[in-house]
């Protein structure tokens, strides 16, 4: 580095890890106050997970309209969406653009990716190292890497030799996929598979779905946007903006004050009708007691299976896609479009790896116990490790040269999702322990981002180098999500929530679970105090 831009002999104030929603804002906003900053990215572009996920029929779950940026008014009001839920290539081009409008890619460094960083505890400065041997120092580290980002194998034998053509959804080719005349496996039924087996299911001479554990999935009813629509929530942005931040899940669900329990079995009906016909997540919101009380969402569980059985032609097939050993919504509740209809066409079979388990793959075919599927194509749907994967695959070194896989080698300790005892300067945006994946995740990030901009200005103002959460706040912080969690259904479900899609990945139930609006009235009451529960020096 020619010339040292950070103030106190730094190459810059800050790196930042990542140039997705949450990596663009933060260079945005840091650049906004003054501070500056290198950007670090691995991909070749902007847009993170929307960058790497070009599967057909990515798109988003939660509306497009409050799935973006809220920080710019302008922005707000250039940008039309076409969709209710948009599709990847519409969210890649929102993120690409913002990257221009806002002049960020001068300041992002594409094809690099960060290898380790290591905390100076005689300057008070993180040195980062790229894959490339780059070695940069900044006084502040701030990891945006994502929490669906480091993309996963299943642990099966012989993965690694399948010989035809493989893909991964969290690392799609860029150039298109023709699956025509292709006999395609799929492996998984999450999200990402529930999105992309009706499109290529379509395409596939056969499709042949690989499942182990059946999701809950309910219809997303995407639709166009009429304009009058666009014009009325551009028209009344900030206070549905507003909305989304004072909510439970950063997203306008409607107010729902009655318990499942507490009305008639066809009230029930009536109200699931109603949610499902408005299609989504916000079905989850029916009743205020669907994720504590196991009775009342048994009731929702069983709608959707009566959904399933409605649709799906072939009885033993329908029983295999109703999901039974778990609360529904405990898992990522599935939005999709046309999925269950996709068992009715005649290209597709769906094999239940419970009673007939994958023994192996070889170079052209899934061996399972009760026959092998020669294969042309082998999708893997298999999610990731999520929510702290990436940041693992970093040799993140804090103070004593302890690094951060050791300290979160039983699952992460994180001091409101945001920083870790022992890693000073250091701030992960929507780390473990924050409201994340539990939320509209622009909300979440902006919220983060917004707080860690504030924090740093604070520092600089009062003329502090160092900045790090103490270890009794941290343990109260890890404590009290892990209580809230406990309150609810959702360590019932073997979910990759509690890191249990990884072998080996200590079982942790990672995310907040009080809700956005709760969560950022803490974070504003610490840094209203004077950073409370934090040492500053
Ligand atoms: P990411 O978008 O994951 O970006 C992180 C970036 O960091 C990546 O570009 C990665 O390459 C980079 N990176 C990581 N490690 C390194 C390294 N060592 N060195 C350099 N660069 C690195 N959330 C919602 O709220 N609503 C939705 O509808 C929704 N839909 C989703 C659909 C899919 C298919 C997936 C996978 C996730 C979805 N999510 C959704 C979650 C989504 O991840 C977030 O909404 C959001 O995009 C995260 O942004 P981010 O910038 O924090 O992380
Ligand atoms: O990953 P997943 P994903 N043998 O972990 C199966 C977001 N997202 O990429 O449950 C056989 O959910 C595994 O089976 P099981 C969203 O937050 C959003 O689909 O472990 N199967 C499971 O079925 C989502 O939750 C959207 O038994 C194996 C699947 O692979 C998150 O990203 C779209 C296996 C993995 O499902 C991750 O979703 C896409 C094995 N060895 C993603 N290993 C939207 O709609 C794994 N599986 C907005």
């Amino acid at each position: 580095m020619a010339v040292r831009e950070g103030s106190g002999g730094t190459d810059f104030d800050a790196i930042v890890v990542g140039a997705g929603f949450s990596g663009l804002y933060m260079l945005y906003k840091l650049r906004e106050a003054g501070f500056t900053t290198r950007v670090l990215e691995s991909g070749g572009g902007v847009g993170g997970t929307w960058y790497w996920n070009r599967y057909p029929g990515a798109r988003c779950d939660v509306e497009s309209v409050d799935y973006s940026y809220s920080f710019s008014p302008e922005l707000e009001q250039e940008w039309t969406w076409s969709e209710r839920y948009s599709a990847q290539p519409e969210i890649l081009a929102y993120l690409e653009h913002v990257a221009d409008r806002f002049e960020l890619r001068r300041d992002i460094q594409f094809d690099t990716k960060v290898s380790s960083a290591r905390f100076d505890e005689d300057t008070n400065c993180w040195n980062v190292t790229t894959e490339h041997g780059e070695s940069l120092t900044a006084r502040f580290c701030i990891m945006a890497t994502g929490c669906l980002s480091a993309p996963k194998l299943p642990e099966i034998e012989g993965v690694e030799t399948f010989a035809r053509a493989t893909y991964h959804t969290g690392h799609w080719p860029h150039e298109p996929v023709d699956f025509s005349g292709l006999r395609v496996g799929i492996i998984g039924t999450g999200s990402s598979a529930i999105q992309s087996i009706p499109h290529i299911a379509r395409q596939a001479a056969h499709l042949t779905v690989f499942q182990r554990t059946p999701n809950f999935s309910v219809p997303a009813w995407n639709h166009p946007l009429e304009p009058d629509y666009v014009q009325e929530v551009k028209s009344d942005y900030p206070a549905r903006r507003e909305l989304c931040r004072t909510s439970q899940a950063g997203f306008p669900t409607g107010t729902v004050e009655e318990a499942a329990s507490s009305v008639s079995a066809e009230a029930r009906r009536r109200r699931y009708e109603e949610k499902g016909a408005e299609g989504g997540l916000r079905f989850l919101g029916s009743f205020t007691d669907l994720l504590v009380d196991p009775d009342a969402n048994e009731t929702a569980a069983e709608f959707i299976r009566s959904k399933i059985r409605e649709i799906v032609k072939d009885p033993e097939t329908a029983a295999a896609l109703c999901p039974r050993d778990y609360p529904a919504g405990t898992k990522r509740l599935c939005v999709d479009i046309d999925y269950y209809e996709t068992y009715n066409r005649p290209n597709v079979t769906l094999v239940d790896l419970r009673s007939n388990p994958i023994e192996r793959i070889t170079e052209d075919s899934v061996v399972t116990a009760q026959g092998t599927h020669e294969l042309d194509a082998l999708v893997f749907a298999t999610g990731f490790d999520a929510m702290t994967g990436a940041l693992s695959q970093i040799d993140i070194e804090g103070l004593g040269g302890r690094t951060l896989k050791e300290k979160w080698k039983d699952g992460p300790r994180a001091h409101l999702g945001l920083t870790a005892a022992g890693f000073p300067n250091l701030f992960m945006i929507t780390g473990p322990g924050s409201p994340s994946v539990l939320s509209n995740m622009v909300v979440s990030i902006e919220q983060h981002v917004d707080w860690v901009t504030q924090c740093m200005a604070y520092m600089r103002a009062e003329g502090l180098e160092r900045i790090e959460p103490q270890p009794d706040a941290e343990d109260e912080w890890v404590e009290l999500v892990s209580a809230l969690a406990d309150f609810t259904l959702f360590p019932r479900a073997n979910s990759w929530y509690r890191g249990a899609n990884v072998e080996g990945k200590a079982q942790v139930f990672m995310p907040y679970v009080g809700g956005v609006y709760t969560y950022r009235q803490q974070c504003d009451e610490v840094a209203q105090s004077g950073y409370k529960g934090f040492s500053i020096s």
